[in-house]
């Protein structure tokens, strides 16, 4: 494809919109695009320094009147002058709140001075199936997903929920997660395992930003029922408000010594290379990264079936899928998978072929079609 300057617009926080933004950016980068991301914050996997790659912060005094800062004209008038100075070809947001309607806005603007600039909206999950339906926001999201140029979901299931709880006059494309296997592979660490499982115990891993949405209750409430059967270790990581409610039940579940909290992690590859399974016991998950992070590192996934989770996770082959809140059904099929080594070598080894479906050479080239599609149909 022609190489074209491409905007970025993500939440640069610990979350899933954030991490397919900026691998997408870096891959774009290195097929020589030039990419520009536009943020409050450097993105947390934009570590390195990446040619082609540049980065625009949102940043700005705040007036004693706002009680809240006004982040959305802000970013729209960074939007404004970015393109402006950069001399932007087209603008990719991730999730619609409020970056589709400041690219909406910041498009406005640029139309005022004869310049157009399209902008495509990657939903991504709660940005609809929870933030985004809500009254306080419905018809400014609803409104500037159907004046975008193109719409992507991360799922077929975020497609349909999209449709369902929106009124959508426009084409959605599915373009899934993916993951990048230099990156997420099985690595052998075996000294790192020692130190977390000294008597070789199976490690149970969960990884999530801990919003209430994740359920991280239910994967300490698991683990116990597990613990009894097959001696287990469980590394939580993360952090965010439900946090501390999972540490207090840990404690009066008395399985301290079981489970670390180990808090935000950047190189969650390295601890993904000596776990056996991942907990995703999420109220809704759209696609669910981080069950696809693990089953690149040959991690089975343990987890409900709501959302784009049943897409990724095939029931019986990479690991099990249980109605949401069905702790205890989850511990009987991580004890199935665990207690027995030839069984859980084929979930590992099921997990790696369906994770392969979605490597970034086969992601990427779909956002460039539908940049170049975009591109053609207004010039
Ligand atoms: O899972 C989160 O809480 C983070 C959230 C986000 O928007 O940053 O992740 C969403 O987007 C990811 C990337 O597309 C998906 O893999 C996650 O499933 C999705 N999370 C939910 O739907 C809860």
């Amino acid at each position: 494809m022609k190489k074209q300057k491409i905007g970025i617009v993500c939440y640069p926080t610990y979350g899933g919109s954030g991490v397919v933004a900026t691998e997408l950016g870096i891959a774009l980068a290195a097929r020589n695009h030039e990419v520009h991301f536009i943020t409050y914050k450097q993105p947390f996997r934009l570590e390195a320094f990446h040619p082609n790659v540049s980065y625009h912060e949102v940043s700005f005094e705040n007036y004693a009147l706002f009680e809240n800062p006004p982040y959305e004209t802000a970013l729209a008038s960074r939007i404004v002058d970015v393109v402006l100075h950069e001399k932007l070809d087209i603008l990719h947001v991730h999730y619609a709140i409020p970056h589709a309607s400041a690219a909406y806005m910041a498009q406005q603007i640029l139309l005022a001075q004869n310049i157009f600039i399209p902008f495509i909206t990657t939903l991504h999950g709660t940005d609809i199936t929870l933030v985004g339906k809500d009254k306080s926001f419905l018809p400014v999201v609803q409104f500037s997903i159907n004046n975008s140029n193109a719409i992507t979901t991360v799922s077929e299931s975020l497609k349909k929920d999209t449709i369902s709880f929106f009124d959508i006059n426009k084409e959605i494309v599915v373009v899934p997660n993916f993951v990048d296997f230099k990156r997420f592979s099985k690595k052998n660490k075996p000294h790192f395992k020692q130190l977390v499982a000294q008597n070789d115990e199976k490690i149970l891993i969960h990884i999530s930003n801990f919003r209430k949405v994740k359920r991280v209750e239910d994967v300490v409430r698991m683990f116990e029922i597990v613990n009894k059967t097959i001696p287990s270790k469980l590394l939580m990581v993360g952090d965010g408000p439900e946090r501390q409610k999972c540490e207090s039940l840990t404690r009066e579940l008395e399985i301290c010594d079981q489970v670390k909290f180990l808090g935000k992690q950047e190189a969650v590859e390295d601890l993904l290379a000596i776990a056996d399974l991942m907990v995703l016991p999420s109220e809704t998950e759209s696609f669910g990264l981080a069950a696809l992070e693990a089953m690149a590192c040959q991690v089975p996934v343990i987890s409900s079936n709501t959302g784009g989770l049943p897409e990724i996770n095939i029931n019986g082959q990479t690991g099990f899928l249980s109605d949401v809140g069905n702790y205890e059904d989850m511990a009987k099929n991580a004890i199935f998978i665990l207690s027995d080594s030839a069984r859980l070598e084929q979930f590992k080894t099921n997990a790696l072929l369906k994770a392969q479906e979605f490597t970034i050479d086969f992601v990427v080239p779909q956002y460039e079609k539908i940049y170049r599609e975009v591109l053609e149909s207004n010039v």
